[in-house]
């Protein structure tokens, strides 16, 4: 390895070796250190958030001696590597997580001897105590990272977690957004967007490397040189603005090993260069004002989920990013002095969605521009490097970017794409010479919108060597219709599924610490390796007739209800809207998840009033509470989940919700049978506390739209059952943990094309449990002030032919929940053990085997053990 220190003075340098504390006494040394130097603090004037603070370097500086190892053992061994581009990285909080992490399993680090004083977390707990602090309340200081929108951004999070703990050389590259998703406030029953300023303290997780800084150019023109006659040959883009990315590092550690990855975000900042022609002409303001709007760039995380937007800002980010990844990645393998055919077998680029696609354009654009490489060698090196995940097949989420808006800010990269759709075009013609409809449904070149549209998604499967979808029956769809056409082009191989996946350590160990503990007490497994082999919770099964166990289980699962029931009551103002006194004996039934049509929340909010309407009806007509108790037993039915701020439909989703609170929760006469919550603002940290606490979730899509769901592995993985459509990843979970171990129900996905077909031609029928439903709601009770403010709702099932056919999945919606009822209260063991077996076979969505299954099929890169 390079290095500027002269050999005599190496000595002096491993002399002083920085080394990780592993004793309680070391971790306070430097707490103090870094209390009293780096924050200027003291013993005076040390609060929880300096705690955190200090407390957060004090474990970085563990990490990052691990993290400049692993990288040093990268660069000697100079393996292949991968660079997973995604523009939302959904980590939550870093502390807990690195404690958790820092639990070593190797021989040859010093502090992996520390298994006889226990794990790291209890030793860092306890040292804390010592100095005054209680971890707990630490812990809760640090704001959440929420890079990310929701499934797409927690998976990529999920990823790098797996891919640290496997070994795997790997790289994360995506944005540091100054806003991450906003704060949800929800003010009379609406959402309120707050900007998250979450960088407002400060981030001790982040590296900042002031000295790697790549120039990023857009619009301008292009020139070519003399002898370069077509847009193939080398040009020259002669850029207009120029911004810089710098590189913003935080260290991803792996479970039980001193592999830490690296996650680099960039920041946009101006360049130094400054107008001197404005300047001298006395308009100083303006000769630095194209400079100051350079940060603008990764200002602002967009907040939607699953549709896609096109604004111009939008796409800078994209290619700002991009480019700066590349050239990163470029410069790396430049060290390496291989040749550049060389390139696909050390580097394997996977892009998350259709949002990095552009970095196949970028790579074609080095190689041909300014390596002068011959166009067809310079796209084999591409098409063999890239590999591309879709995750939807919803028309409204597929990007496309008009032609004008494109060749304005790229004008070089708007050429390499026709070049690219040419070339892709005649290899279509020769195959299919008489198909010419084909030609121009799969040109990646949209004609007949008003103006031309680039498509990406068709973009990303010309320059890759795998696609894939993110579900068995996601990948299925994928191939027989948006994509057919390729397929029929390419053949199926080039199509794969990669289930998705979740990380285990955060959500089992660090969501449901009580559990976790159970586990590994009963499966003999003090030093928790079932958190990485995942097959060794089946032996759980054994278990199911041992009465004590079920009841231990039972009472984890109680501690964490009375978890979340404080939350709630901590964010009522101190009220319990919950009563206490029954929590055993309530259903916690949830859905949280984005707020959208698609998923559904209005089928579930439309069963609540069909139960409490229900429940009202028959005290009206003389039962007594206990006979309503019984058809109707106790549920609380929880919500959370943010709306994109312009998406009318899902606010007013929301607002329903609240609304139905409102009602059933002040309604005496129902004595606390029926309960309904709206938990603002959910995030990664608040889902660590309320997925340990349901009983039941809700994955209830339209089936065929949601492509897989990561949500329904979690509440599985934490002993919760789930009801469910026949969608995504529903359906394995089905295969996996039993079809007697989740309540399905609903249209199957191939039905969904004649039923929206009927929806328009023929006026909707609704059943009857419905139209009392939607009647309530238009007698605007729910809504005094207001009677027609859910019209909207009522009207695009009766009247604009339920796209999401929630009138077609509603009795047997409802016929589910009663099921559901019946289980939950009359035969509590048996739902106990269909817990317990939940629990037992959810080990195939650990992210682990889906980062092997990239790693295997798609990467063709190994471990660097
Ligand atoms: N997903 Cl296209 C998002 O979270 N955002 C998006 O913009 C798109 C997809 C989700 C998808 O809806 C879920 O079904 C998946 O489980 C998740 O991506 C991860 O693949």
């Amino acid at each position: 390895i390079d290095t500027v220190i002269p050999l005599k003075s190496r000595a002096l340098w491993n002399k002083h070796q920085v080394r990780k504390f592993d004793k309680p006494e070391d971790f306070q040394d430097r707490f103090i250190d870094h209390v009293e130097t780096t924050l200027a603090r003291s013993l005076y004037n040390c609060d929880d958030m300096a705690a955190y603070e200090a407390a957060s370097m004090s474990v970085r500086d563990n990490l990052v001696i691990d993290w400049n190892k692993t990288q040093q053992k990268f660069t000697t061994r100079d393996p292949k590597r991968v660079y997973y581009l995604s523009l939302e990285f959904l980590m939550g909080r870093a502390l807990d997580n690195a404690l958790i992490n820092m639990k070593i399993d190797d021989p040859e680090d010093p502090s992996a001897s520390q298994d006889s004083k226990g794990e790291p977390r209890e030793m860092i707990k306890g040292a804390l105590d010592d100095l005054g602090f209680k971890l707990e309340d630490v812990l809760d200081q640090e704001p959440d990272a929420g890079l990310g929108n929701g499934g797409l951004g927690r998976l990529a999070a999920c990823f790098v977690d797996s891919m640290a703990t496997e070994g795997i050389p790997a790289w994360g590259y995506g944005l540091r957004y100054e806003y991450g998703i906003f704060a949800q406030k929800i003010i009379d029953g609406y959402q309120v967007e707050t900007p998250d300023y979450w960088l407002n303290s400060g981030n001790p997780w982040e590296i900042e490397r002031n000295e790697v800084q790549i120039p990023v150019t857009f619009y301008g023109y292009v020139d070519r040189p003399e002898g370069g006659k077509t847009t193939l040959s080398a040009s020259q883009w002669i850029g207009g603005e120029r911004v810089l990315a710098v590189a913003y590092d935080f260290p991803v550690p792996g479970f039980k090993t001193s592999n830490v990855n690296n996650l680099r975000l960039w920041q946009a900042r101006p360049t130094t260069e400054f107008d001197f022609a404005k300047f001298n002409n006395g308009d100083y303001k303006n000769s630095v004002a194209q400079q100051q709007s350079a940060e603008s760039i990764t200002a602002v995380l967009y907040p939607n989920d699953n549709f896609a937007q096109g604004k111009e800002l939008r796409l800078k980010q994209q290619y700002f990013w991009c480019a700066a990844s590349l050239h990163d990645i470029l410069r790396r393998f430049k060290k390496s002095k291989r040749s550049w055919t060389e390139f696909p077998e050390q580097v394997a680029i996977q892009l998350n969605d259709t949002h990095p696609t552009l970095a196949i354009v970028e790579l074609q654009r080095v190689l041909v521009d300014l390596e002068k490489l011959d166009w067809h060698e310079a796209w084999d090196i591409v098409t063999k490097t890239f590999a591309y995940t879709n995750h939807t097949v919803m028309q409204e989420a597929l990007e496309k970017w008009p032609v004008g808006l494109f060749g304005h800010l790229l004008p070089r990269h708007l050429e390499i794409i026709y070049d690219i759709n040419w070339f892709f075009l005649q290899d279509v013609a020769k195959k299919f010479p008489k198909d010419v409809d084909l030609l121009s449904r799969i040109s990646i070149i949209e004609e007949n919108s008003p103006e031309r549209q680039i498509r990406m998604a068709f973009l990303a499967i010309v320059g890759s060597h795998k696609v894939n979808g993110v579900a068995e029956l996601h990948s299925e769809l994928i191939k027989t219709t948006i994509f057919k056409d390729f397929v029929k082009f390419y053949g199926a191989s080039k199509f794969v599924n990669v289930t998705n996946g979740i990380t285990p350590r955060r959500w089992l160990k660090q969501a449901n610490p009580a559990l976790a503990k159970l586990i590994s007490e009963t499966l003999n497994d003090p030093t928790e390796e079932y958190l990485l082999d995942m097959t060794k919770l089946t032996q759980l099964a054994k278990h199911l007739e041992d009465k004590k166990f079920l009841k231990e289980w039972n009472q984890v699962k109680l501690n964490n209800k009375i978890r979340l029931v404080d939350l709630i009551k901590k964010e009522n103002d101190g009220e319990d809207i919950i009563n206490r006194k029954y929590l055993d004996d309530t259903l916690f039934d949830m859905q949280v998840k984005r707020i959208h049509e698609y998923k559904r929340q209005q089928l579930n909010v439309f069963g609540i009033i069909y139960r409490y309407l229900a429940m009202k009806n028959m005290l009206e007509n003389g039962a007594s509470i206990e006979e309503v108790a019984k058809k109707y037993p106790r549920k609380v039915s929880i919500f959370g989940g943010k709306s994109a701020p312009g998406y009318y439909m899902a606010k007013l989703i929301i607002k329903l919700v609240s609304s139905v609170a409102e009602i059933v929760n002040n309604d005496e006469s129902i004595d606390d049978l029926l309960k309904v919550i709206f938990i603002a603002d959910y995030n990664v940290s608040k889902a660590e506390i309320i997925i340990p606490a349901s009983d039941l979730s809700e994955h209830i899509s339209t089936a065929g739209t949601e492509a897989s769901g990561t949500s329904n592995m979690k509440f599985v993985m934490n002993g919760g059952l789930i009801i469910g459509t026949v969608d995504g990843a529903n359906v394995e979970i089905t295969r996996e943990i039993g079809e007697d171990n989740v309540f399905l129900f609903g249209n199957l996905s191939e039905n969904v094309e004649d039923l929206r077909y009927n929806h328009q031609y023929h006026p909707q029928e609704l059943p009857s449990s419905l139209e009392s439903v939607l009647t309530y709601i238009e007698s605007g009770q729910l809504s005094p002030e207001n009677p027609n403010e859910f019209k909207p709702l009522v009207d695009s099932i009766k009247y604009h032919g339920d796209y999401y056919l929630v009138s077609d999945d509603f009795e047997s919606y409802l016929a589910t929940q009663e099921l559901v009822d019946q289980e939950f209260h009359s035969q509590r063991s048996e739902w106990l053990k269909k817990s317990i077996l939940s629990v037992a076979n959810v080990g195939f969505f650990s992210s682990d085997r889906c980062i092997e299954e990239y790693s295997d099929t798609i990467w063709n890169v190994e471990p660097v053990t």
